[in-house]
């Protein structure tokens, strides 16, 4: 016995609901630091998966890995992202219904290297024909080319994903995977013209230029340094060593051609990123008269002829909301295209994984409209995940006949609400001073948010603030009380992101350029509608709500991703960083439902198989009904009527202790484990 309590001191437990029933946070640092020091970066909250970023390759994405996990029950080996993946494609595959896989936490936590992972083990694991495989390497190529577009190296992570991603893996009912589709939502266009201090544009820049053959570059008037270019090379980091864009251009060039792009696409395309490097370059001068004149013409003949009767800093703002326009929708259009590819053309049932990798909720120093965009979107998926959960365990209970208290939440609907309600909410606030006539500015549109949701509960400006407000929050400033703790927004730039506006003139140019990829996304139609477009924000929000309902449908499965440390070094847990995303995250709060009726729950088959040595009446083997010889092996080891109750098909137990000491007892019955163990232990 000494053994396995020393083993569980030393490597922790590994799933959370197997701590002591007051579970502090304190414990569950300490159980996650234990774990993390021994490399075992997988936890478990029941079905849900914490993952710790270990910032080194641990040799467990094996294809042996990938096999051991196939097909086994869930709780039967120690925890991985692999047994997360299997279990819900089993799920899909038994139960013929869609599911979906939702990876959070903060930038550099290591979601998006999970959801390649998850792609990788379907790749590898599902049945595959040989007419499929092309539908298969597609879904696998998808990933380099959309990274390259849509990520880039900022201060917290090398590879940022700087847009959310949906994408649905489909699946024949044989388990095949023959499509997909992918949503992308809210690209950070800002990045194009402007990169902070120590950070770089997308990736595809610098890759095109590193990678790519001198006569391509010379026909697209380009030079191969970086530092050429206004916008590569304003972060300072344009050659950054810790990634190889060259060996990446040839990533992406490949997989460029198995994603079915034509010759004329690829032109198209990568005359569109070699203009906007042109665009950044073009420098303005004032003339006589105040208006922008171009000095150096050289850039532009590689663009289009931009004369306007515009002062300077009216001209490069325009030639950067260009910049922003057209690489942004051009994104879009990649993405369009690449769905083009992964559409299954045979219209036999399916059904999917859905695998979301989107930003986690973040606090900046300065936190501008993207971050308020981006935790709006974090919240929602909060609401999801705390309905899905409550919901999920309410509807067990009653289908397996148990009885339970529900237990108390917070419910952030009322954050949800005071951010997108209809009229009332700060999106609808935000419009009305987009489009209302006259001079509405970044600090009107405070003065109406003063007005409109002043006394919510969740809102503060320094105005309104109590005296501990008023210490933090600026003039221009506003705080939200969000799920996951405060942040103060700076309204500075909230009227012109939202707006998104594009000089009419300009939009003309693009309608009518050589490039086809710019004309199916400036669509002359666009020019002569009189509606005004979507806000940014209105549109994000519909998107969101489109996303919920596509979630909504599906069986959930959940994976919190946690960032060790901000300096992305191997082996070093910070506690604070680590106890803040723990808190926002909201575990210990997953952890209190998991609770709330029964800590833990299994099928009859399952907890039979598994303890079945531990009674004389079900070892080697139990003939009987299960719920019977579960019965059976739970009196003779002596649970008190308290802590189980019997479900229809699963047991249920109330405490993790209980469990626990099962868990004890069965590893204590291992004798070759307990021997190793203590001599191990005797040993130090
Ligand atoms: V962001 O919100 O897109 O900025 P992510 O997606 O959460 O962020 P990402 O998956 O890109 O983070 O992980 C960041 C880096 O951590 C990766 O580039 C790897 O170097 C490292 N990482 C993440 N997960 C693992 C892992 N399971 N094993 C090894 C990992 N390294
Ligand atoms: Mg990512």
């Amino acid at each position: 016995m000494e053994g396995t309590l020393t083993a569980r001191d030393k490597v922790g437990v590994q799933d959370f609901v197997l701590l002591d029933a007051h579970t502090s946070e304190a414990a569950f640092v300490d159980n996650l630091r234990k774990r993390f020091k021994e490399n075992l970066i997988y936890t478990y909250i029941g079905t849900l998966l914490v993952s710790v970023n270990p910032y080194q390759e641990l040799g467990i994405y094996t294809v042996s890995q990938m096999e051991l996990y196939q097909g086994v029950n869930f709780f039967e080996l120690p925890p991985h992202v692999y047994a997360l993946a299997d279990n819900a494609y089993r799920m899909m595959c038994s139960e013929l219904n869609n599911h979906f896989i939702l990876i959070s936490g903060e930038s550099g936590a290591g979601k998006t290297e999970a959801s390649k992972k998850i792609l990788q083990y379907y790749a590898v694991t599902c049945p595959m024909t040989e007419s499929l495989q092309v539908a298969r390497d597609r879904l696998l190529l998808s990933n380099p080319v959309l990274e390259a577009f849509g990520n880039a190296k900022t201060l917290r992570n090398d590879n940022s994903s700087r847009f959310g991603k949906y994408m649905d893996i489909q699946f024949d009912l044989q388990g095949i995977p023959v499509g997909g589709h992918i949503i992308s939502y809210l690209i950070e266009k800002s990045r194009v013209v402007y990169q902070n201090q120590g950070e770089r544009n997308f990736h595809i820049f610098y890759q095109l230029l590193a990678g790519g053959e001198a006569d391509h570059l010379a026909s697209l008037g380009l030079e191969r340094d970086p530092q050429l270019y206004k916008y590569l090379s304003q972060g300072h980091c344009a050659k950054e060593s810790s990634l190889n864009d060259k060996n990446e251009w040839k990533t992406v060039s490949n997989a460029f051609s198995v994603i079915d792009f034509t010759e004329a696409d690829l032109e198209n395309l990568f005359g569109i990123i070699a203009s906007v490097l042109h665009l950044g370059n073009i420098c303005f001068q004032e003339d006589d008269q105040g208006c922008a004149t171009v000095p150096d013409t050289h850039e532009i003949k590689w663009i289009a002829k931009v004369i306007c009767p515009l002062t300077p800093d009216l001209s490069a703002y325009a030639r950067d909301a260009m910049a922003k326009a057209v690489y942004g929708r051009t994104f879009t259009w990649l993405v369009n295209k690449i769905n083009c590819s992964l559409v299954n053309k045979d219209d036999t049932k399916k059904t999917v994984i859905g695998l979301l990798d989107i930003y986690g909720f973040e606090v900046f120093d300065k936190n501008g409209f993207e971050q308020f965009c981006i935790n709006y979107c974090n919240e929602k998926l909060q609401q999801l995940l705390i309905e899905r959960t409550l919901k999920a365990e309410q509807a067990e209970y009653e289908m397996e006949g148990i009885e339970w208290e529900p237990i108390q939440y917070f419910n952030n609907k009322i954050i949800c609400d005071l951010v997108e309600e209809r009229h009332k909410g700060i999106i609808s606030i935000l419009d009305e001073e987009c489009i209302r006539p006259g001079p509405a500015t970044d600090v009107s549109f405070l003065e109406k948010l003063e007005d409109r949701v002043g006394r919510h509960a969740h809102f503060q400006t320094r105005k309104l603030a109590g005296p501990k407000g008023q210490k933090r929050i600026g003039w221009s400033e506003f705080q939200l009380l969000h799920y996951a703790g405060e942040v103060t927004y700076c309204t500075k730039g909230f009227l012109e992101k939202n707006n998104d506006l594009l000089y009419r003139h300009l939009k003309e140019v693009l309608c009518r350029s050589d490039n086809s990829i710019l004309r199916e996304c400036f669509l002359v139609a666009e020019l002569e509608s009189r509606r005004r477009p979507p806000t940014v924000g209105t549109q994000f929000k519909n998107s969101l709500s489109s996303l919920l309902e596509i979630l909504i449908s599906k069986e959930p499965s959940y994976i919190r991703c946690i960032k060790p440390n901000a300096t992305k070094e191997p082996s070093k847990f910070d506690d604070f960083l680590i106890r803040h995303q723990i808190k926002y995250l909201g575990l210990m709060e997953h952890l209190r439902v998991r609770r709330a009726g029964f800590a833990y729950r299994r099928k009859y088959e399952h907890f039979l198989q598994r303890y079945k040595s531990l009674c004389p009446d079900t070892w080697p083997h139990w003939h009987g009904p299960p719920g019977e010889g579960v019965e059976r092996l739970v009196t003779y080891i002596g649970y008190g009527p308290e802590e189980y109750k019997l479900g229809k098909t699963k047991i249920f137990i109330r405490f993790p202790r209980t469990l626990f000491a099962t868990e004890d007892a069965f590893e204590f019955s291992k004798h070759q484990l307990a021997t190793k163990l203590e001599a191990h232990w005797r040993g130090v």
